[in-house]
């Protein structure tokens, strides 16, 4: 009787998950005929960290987040225990996702974490859900703690897969979208990848053209790009470089020069080119020399259309004019070691800030990912927040990176246009993107 009881429930549980399957196989059959559909990008051959979108996964202690990172990757990367809270830090491992090219999958610590330890934990994991482009809820029970990430998804418009994990062991579908996914069979692991393609959207790995709606083909664009002591040794910095490649990619001429050779260089041409683009330290000088009919920006304003809440930016920089003695301004910044960006946080700009409006300003500065809701004093003290330009992150951290500030009502801005207003020529640097 035993024997037949429990031959009865495998036969049973057997057929209901190959049934499972075979209905996951005929859903992803349109999701493969979606998937084949999407343009192929095939020109994008390896990407900086700072292009690759994120892929978090979440989801409760032990729901198997870590085991489904090395299913998807196919190797032993991240550590598995059926001990609930093995994973305590957010770990970070890259792959590559055919027609997307590299992503980071970023395991987390569960979700229902206890304990001050386990509420750090938490913390750390919501940290790491607003800087993801794509977030996978894996459960084998859905409840309190996935209707939590699920919400905190809608509402900042984070996509969403759930993945109802460990079907071998419980192949009862628990949630209507959800994904039925066990690690121990292998033939899953296309569709899983399919359904990613597919919720991952396309602005978060398809590079979008920094100028492609302002120089055509055959345009000449002047680069100015002060080759100073803040310059590194031998080699052009990341945002001119992106730059000059887009308008490779543009099919246009690019014209680097040093300021002091800026009329020279204009001079030598035989009409006006498109557009000029320079170094934000060097505007004042580029634009007494480059004539108004001429449009004239700087790299991270360009930089910062890409990458930031430029309309966002916009309007925050005018706050620059409103502010007072004793006010006090926080500046972001992403990178930790970039020697160029320390100098203008930590000097230039401040000193910018209180040349360009004559009064008082206290600016303090956060580099790294120190929490905002950790830092001292807190955000409602700030009467504006500046944002580096982000070249080390990805479009979806400086969304996240500045949420807090955003949710409390803060204006924002950005180094590039903060710069740009300090020296006046904010007005001039933003029209061509106005227009
Ligand atoms: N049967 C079965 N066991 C699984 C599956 N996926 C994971 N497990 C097991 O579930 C346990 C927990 O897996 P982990 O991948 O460590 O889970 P986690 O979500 O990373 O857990 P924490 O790091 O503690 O939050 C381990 O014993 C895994 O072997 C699956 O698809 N089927
Ligand atoms: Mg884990």
């Amino acid at each position: 009787m035993v024997g037949f009881g429990q031959g009865f429930g495998e036969v049973n549980v057997g057929h209901f998950y190959n049934f499972v399957c075979v209905s996951i196989f005929f859903r992803n059959f349109a999701v493969r005929t979606l998937v084949r559909s999407t343009p192929q990008n095939t020109d994008i051959v390896s990407k900086g960290n700072e292009l690759k979108p994120r892929i978090g996964l979440f989801g409760r202690r032990n729901a198997g987040k870590s085991s489904l990172v090395n299913y998807l990757t196919g190797q032993s990367t991240a550590i598995v225990s059926d001990t609930p809270g093995t994973t305590t830090d957010p770990v970070r491992k890259s792959m590559e996702i055919g027609g997307i090219g590299p992503v980071v999958l970023v395991d987390t610590a569960g979700i229902d974490d206890q304990g001050d330890l386990g509420s750090q934990r938490v913390e750390k994991t919501i940290a790491a859900l607003a800087e993801v482009d794509l977030a996978l809820l894996l459960f084998t029970q859905w409840g309190e703690p996935e209707e939590r990430i699920e919400h905190w998804c809608n509402q900042h418009g984070t996509p969403l897969l759930p993945i109802q994990t460990k079907a071998d062991l419980s192949p009862q579908p628990r949630h209507d979208e959800a994904l039925l996914m066990t690690v121990k069979d292998p033939s899953l692991r296309d569709t899983l990848i399919a359904h990613i393609r597919l919720k991952l959207p396309e602005t978060a790995w398809r590079a979008t053209s920094l100028l492609g709606d302002i120089v055509a083909a055959g345009d000449t664009v002047v680069l100015v790009t002060p080759i100073d002591s803040s310059a590194p040794e031998g080699r052009m910095i990341l945002p001119q470089v992106q730059v000059l490649r887009d308008l490779m990619d543009l099919h246009a001429q690019a014209l680097f020069c040093q300021p002091q050779e800026l009329a020279r260089t204009l001079a030598s041409l035989r009409e006006l080119p498109r557009l000029v683009v320079t170094d934000s330290q060097a505007f004042k000088s580029v634009a007494e020399t480059v004539p108004d009919a001429v449009p004239l920006t700087s790299f991270s304003v360009v930089l910062a259309r890409q990458k930031g809440l430029f309309d966002e930016y916009l309007r925050g920089t005018q706050t620059i004019g409103t502010l007072r003695d004793g006010d006090r301004v926080l500046l972001l910044e992403s990178c930790t070691h970039n020697v160029t960006c320390e100098d203008i946080g930590r000097v230039k700009l401040p000193a910018a800030l209180r040349r360009a409006t004559g009064k008082d300003i206290q600016c303090d500065i956060i580099a790294g990912n120190t929490p905002l809701s950790a830092h001292r004093p807190p955000l409602a003290d700030y009467r504006l927040v500046i944002q580096c330009g982000g070249c080390v992150i990805t479009r979806q951290q400086v969304r996240a990176r500045l949420l807090p500030a955003l949710e409390a009502g803060l204006p924002v801005s950005n180094y590039g246009l903060a710069l740009a207003w300090c020296t006046g020529i904010f007005h001039r640097a933003t029209k061509i993107f106005k227009q």
